[in-house]
């Protein structure tokens, strides 16, 4: 691939949108490289992932404006639908997807971004959905993610007004969950995935599910959905070793590592 990079530390996978000279803009063959990449995440070897962007400017700064600008109707639509496609598979990816947003999080960067399942952001962060000043709404998602995420005033001030904004507000506004100076963004991100890759790894994934399912529906059907996603922990020797470890009080004991069964 020439634009995404993986790889593995322990248990946790690191994908790098690696585009500097564009910032790392999201144009079709990132898109189709995601995709492969997200594809070829082994979940039983890896239990979090973080998504990146390659330099110490950016995160990424959008869709590809050049490849944007000479779209049809229909060529719009279908780049729409494969930016779409691939940020619901990170939305329902099945093991959680942290976004280490290092510099600029603009249009579908911070879409993207969006779409993980929370944010950590360096501290020369920007957030932004610029696309009223270029004469077309968000289109990876943005108005409805963002709305749901920082509340519905705030979106429609951010996407009304491009208004872009720092990591400070970003953070104040629960768009991010914290920031950090750049050079410590990785190791913290990194520490954080580690710190959710050794728990139980079923468990940690129908939490997942949990969250996002739920949120979409009434409440009551909520409680159902994570009813049954509570009920299919039991039987896992996860579970069994879990609790098995809590009741047994042998202070002796180290506790092994989960096994993903
Ligand atoms: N696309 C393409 N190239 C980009 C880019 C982008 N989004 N952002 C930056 N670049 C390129 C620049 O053109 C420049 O390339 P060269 O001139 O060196 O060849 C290089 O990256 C460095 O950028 P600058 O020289 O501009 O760097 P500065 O530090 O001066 O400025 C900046 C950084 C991030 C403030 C500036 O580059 C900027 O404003 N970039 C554009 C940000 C933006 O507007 N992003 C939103 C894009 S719109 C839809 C699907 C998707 C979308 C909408 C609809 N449907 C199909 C419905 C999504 C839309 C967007 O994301």
């Amino acid at each position: 691939m020439e634009f995404v990079t993986y790889e593995v530390k322990g248990q946790v996978g690191i994908v790098t949108i690696n585009r500097p000279k564009a910032l790392n803009a999201l144009n079709s063959q990132v898109l189709d490289e995601l995709n492969e990449a997200f594809d070829a995440v082994d979940i039983n070897e890896v239990r979090c992932l973080i998504l990146t962007g390659a330099g110490e400017k950016s995160f990424v700064a959008g869709a590809d404006i050049g490849e944007m600008s000479t779209l049809s109707k229909a060529e719009g639509e279908a780049f729409g639908k494969k930016g779409n496609d691939l940020f619901l598979k990170i939305e329902s990816f099945p093991i959680p997807v942290i976004a280490a947003v290092n510099g600029f999080a603009l249009g579908g960067g911070c879409e993207i971004s969006l779409a993980c399942d929370f944010r950590i952001a360096s501290e020369n962060s920007i957030f932004g959905q610029p696309e009223v000043g270029l004469g077309i709404t968000p289109g990876f998602g943005g108005t409805q993610r963002l709305a749901r995420a920082v509340g519905t005033g705030m979106a429609k001030q951010m996407i009304y007004g491009a208004r872009n904004i720092k990591s400070d507000e970003a953070l104040r506004i629960g768009l991010v969950n914290q920031v950090v100076a750049l050079e410590e963004l990785m190791p913290t991100v990194e520490k954080i995935a580690a710190g959710i890759a050794k728990n139980a790894p079923i468990a940690v994934r129908n939490c997942k599910k949990a969250i996002n399912e739920g949120m979409q529906v009434d409440i009551e059907k909520a409680v159902e959905i994570e009813e049954k996603l509570f009920g299919d922990c039991f039987e896992t020797a996860d579970q069994r070793y879990g609790m098995e470890f809590f009741l047994d009080k042998n202070k002796e004991k180290v506790k092994e590592p989960f096994k993903n069964c």
